[in-house]
């Protein structure tokens, strides 16, 4: 990437999912040393620090099926104008979950800035969500709906437009979770699904070549919002909701150094590193092995 220049951003937000402790992904994640990480392969690295979150005790849930949509929305738009400052000095912003409800946020600041962006979406889930369909209400299965311009006005109107992105420039890779709304929605928007059987059968190679054809063309900026739950719950066990048979960690670094060869990316988030639940903080590492690769690490 010419930009060495990467700003990190914390959001402590586990507003937008039932299990407490993802608020402690972004302190976890720099326990592991992302820093320390980026200035060794050459980065000018600079530490914004967390964003403020709300207390979920010391809030009312608010709507069950948009839980706490009024305290996610603040956050999100605190988000979208942090981002938007950061892009402006000509830095990479780099975010840390924080539940994926901080992807909001994330899209809302960076669309400012890209009038067509691609988005590479890795996760176990589609997050494609919308009040209607969620099993949950749980708003971090909502944000790619939220950013194609589907759910809550208050969310899809954060910085004053929307959609944000469009269908034919979002791809989603490691899917195995999906709910009947969300199925429905990527038949109807036409939205490119790797699923884990697909990533079987082509293997990550393949995909990883599809996908960034996918979210160049016709682009003028790339973003990648990377849930930890993507990968298997053998190499990130410190999610919110481990689903068997998930991306490896060989294949999630394979397809982290195409991303940095590729050089599209402007904005990255991770999300949903939850150090409660994990095993010696192994999901913040593998976090930063793969902050790592997609900065540009390699072996040779
Ligand atoms: C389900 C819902 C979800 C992450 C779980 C789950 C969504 N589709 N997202 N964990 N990261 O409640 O909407
Ligand atoms: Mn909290
Ligand atoms: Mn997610
Ligand atoms: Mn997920």
């Amino acid at each position: 990437m010419k930009n060495k220049k990467i700003t990190i951003i914390g959001v402590p937000m586990d507003l937008g999912a039932d299990r407490r402790g993802v608020d402690m992904g972004p302190s976890a994640i720099r326990y592991a040393s992302v820093k320390e990480k980026l200035t060794g392969l050459g980065w000018d690295v600079q530490d914004h620090g967390n964003l403020m979150v709300p207390t979920p005790e010391s809030y009312d849930v608010g709507e069950l099926q948009l839980k706490y949509l009024r305290e996610i929305t603040e956050v999100s738009k605190e988000l979208a104008s942090t981002i938007d400052k950061v892009v402006r000095t000509g830095r990479f912003p780099l975010i840390l979950g924080g539940d994926h409800s901080i992807a909001i946020g994330t899209i809302a600041g960076m669309a400012k800035h890209h009038k067509r962006m691609g988005v590479i979406w890795f996760d176990a889930h589609g997050d494609l969500n919308t009040a209607e369909t969620s099993p949950s209400g749980n708003i971090h299965g909502m944000p790619l709906a939220v950013g194609l311009g589907l759910g809550h006005p208050d969310l899809v109107n954060i910085g004053g437009f929307a959609p944000k992105i469009q269908p034919e420039n979002v791809v989603i890779i490691g899917a195995r979770q999906l709910d009947e709304g969300e199925r429905v929605l990527i038949r109807e928007r036409g939205i490119k699904v790797f699923t884990m059987h697909d990533i079987d059968r082509m293997g990550m190679g393949a995909v990883m070549e599809e996908s960034l054809k996918i979210v160049s063309e016709g682009t003028d900026g790339v973003h990648l919002s990377l849930d930890l739950d993507g990968l298997d719950p053998h190499d990130a066990p410190g999610v919110g909701t481990p689903v068997a048979g998930g991306i490896t960690y060989r294949e999630s670094h394979l397809a982290m150094e195409m991303l940095a060869e590729a050089d599209l990316l402007t904005s990255a988030e991770f999300v949903e590193v939850n150090p409660i639940l994990d095993h010696g903080n192994r999901t913040a590492k593998a976090a930063v092995a793969l902050i790592g690769s997609v900065f540009g690490e390699k072996v040779l």
